[in-house]
């Protein structure tokens, strides 16, 4: 039967997910001190029209109408992150009462509609008390380069689950490390904005240890039932051709992007070839005895985030155009292997923030993750589109975004129907919001949100993907709702 609707597992969980420096606002309400993305976002010239995260969607005070929204679309999970600064403000000592009870309220609200939380403890609001002022942090900076910022995230984690442990069962300790490290430290386009590559190793080393110490924590000060991942962001690398030098490429930006995370997490390990690649980087000294124990936590899940995929060669004398998708900076987010590789755009229509839409490269990545941590359960803890939405006498029509969701959906269905254990897909994102050094320009929500009244109007893509929630099926062919 070729026109049968392609059905997912029983019990597939059908989310939306958001940030909270993204939608939050309220950023000097009840206690919550600066994070470095309030600091980044205040520096003139680092973020898009000058946008800041000080009101953004007022989530935090609308919650209860965006929890009302996730319901009338009958969607049955909500992934969401904590502020650290609104619940340890120094980032060190005793917790804010308020900041918690905010995502206690948050979380009961959630529960009593039936919606199952997911909490991230970590999507890039460092305080930033924790990045101007370590001990040896100096002019420099103190931040995830830093061994004592894993330390702290640890303690963190621990005051999280203690307030949040008796009602929330998903957990994930970190989202996008590689973001924090190499885009926050090395190319310097995201918070807090530094530009030195021995520097993001040494982040994404103590992101590693970050995401062990906090995945023991979370263990220790959780019930049984508690299931603990963490989200990455995994590149789909390929190579312009089969040549050995553009394999090689790959295997260089493999390595920075993917293994320079899964070696630790998942192998206790970083790979010989990454230590070899960036060697004239950094010695790796800041690895300690034991780490990679500590980095080795056993996962219940796996969160994979998926956009587009990359495609790189070796690089071309003449320099070819940077097209890896974080473009906006001088400095180079691979740190040793930049005058070596280019990025090329990838074949397929281009999204408003022009990434190439390629659904194969998610179906890739959950059959590679599959391999690579056999008998550990995936979700897509992040995906979606930003498009160009405008509201049209009152309705938001988002055709692209329903294509997006449509092919991305097939290929999750795909990787299921090879053997992918996939459990869930959370939409990025429920609502239009922050995009980081794009501030409110580009819009990914399935919600659309009117910055001026803070009005929310669900595009047609949220109908669509609510009617595919409902019904557990996706239609072979796009039609929207
Ligand atoms: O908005 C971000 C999100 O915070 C992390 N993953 C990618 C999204 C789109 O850029």
């Amino acid at each position: 039967m070729p026109d049968a609707n392609l059905r997912f597992p029983p019990g597939f969980l059908w989310g939306a997910a958001t940030a909270a420096y993204q939608i939050e606002g309220a950023a000097r309400e009840d206690g919550r001190t600066p994070s470095i993305w309030d600091t980044f976002s205040h520096t003139p010239g680092k973020v898009l029209g000058g946008d800041t995260g000080d009101v953004a969607c007022d989530h935090y005070h609308r919650w209860r109408e965006d929890v009302r929204l996730l319901a009338d679309l009958g969607l049955k999970a909500y992934r969401f992150s904590v502020s650290w600064p609104r619940v340890q403000p120094t980032g060190r000592g005793p917790a804010v009462r308020r900041g918690l009870d905010f995502y206690r309220a948050l979380v009961d609200e959630l529960l009593a509609h039936g919606i199952t939380p997911m909490v991230t403890l970590y999507h890039w609001d460092l305080p930033q008390e924790l990045e101007s002022a370590l001990p040896g942090g100096g002019p420099a900076g103190g931040g995830w380069p830093e061994r004592d910022t894993a330390e702290r995230f640890a303690e963190y984690a621990g005051i999280v689950a203690g307030a949040l442990g008796d009602r929330v069962e998903l957990w994930t300790t970190l989202n996008e490390p590689w973001c924090s490290a190499f885009l926050g430290y090395g190319s310097g386009v995201h918070a807090p904005g530094r530009t030195d590559p021995a520097a993001a190793l040494r982040a994404a080393h103590h992101l590693n240890l970050a995401h062990g110490l906090g995945a023991r924590a979370l263990r220790a000060a959780l019930p049984a039932r508690a299931r603990i991942g963490v989200s990455l962001n995994p590149s789909a690398v390929r190579p312009l051709t089969s040549s050995p030098a553009d394999l090689d490429a790959r295997r260089r930006i493999d390595a920075l992007a993917n293994r320079v995370f899964t070696g630790p997490m998942l192998r206790g390990a970083y790979d010989d070839d990454l230590l070899a690649d960036t060697a004239r980087v950094t010695d790796w000294a800041f690895v300690r005895d034991g780490d990679l124990d500590v980095t080795r936590q056993p996962l219940d899940f796996l969160g994979i985030n998926y956009y587009s995929p990359a495609v790189v060669s070796a690089a071309s004398p003449s320099g070819a155009p940077r097209h890896d998708g974080h473009g906006g900076s001088d400095h180079s987010p691979w740190p040793g292997a930049d005058s070596l590789v280019s990025f090329h755009r990838a074949p397929g229509e281009l999204t408003a923030m022009d990434w190439p839409v390629d659904p194969t490269g998610l179906k890739d990545l959950l059959l590679e993750y599959t391999a690579q941590a056999p008998g550990v359960p995936l979700y897509v803890t992040e995906n979606g589109a930003a498009y160009d939405d405008k509201p049209e006498g009152g309705a938001v029509h988002d055709p692209d975004r329903v294509r997006y969701l449509h092919g991305h959906l097939s290929a999750v269905h795909a990787a299921i129907r090879e053997g992918a254990d996939v459990r869930g897909y959370f939409l990025w994102s429920l609502m239009d919001n922050f995009e980081w050094a794009y501030g409110y320009s580009k819009r990914f929500g399935a919600v659309y949100v009117d910055y001026e009244t803070q009005r929310r109007t669900p595009k047609s893509s949220a109908r669509w993907y609510a009617k595919v929630a409902a019904s557990g099926e996706l239609p072979q062919a796009v039609a929207e709702g």
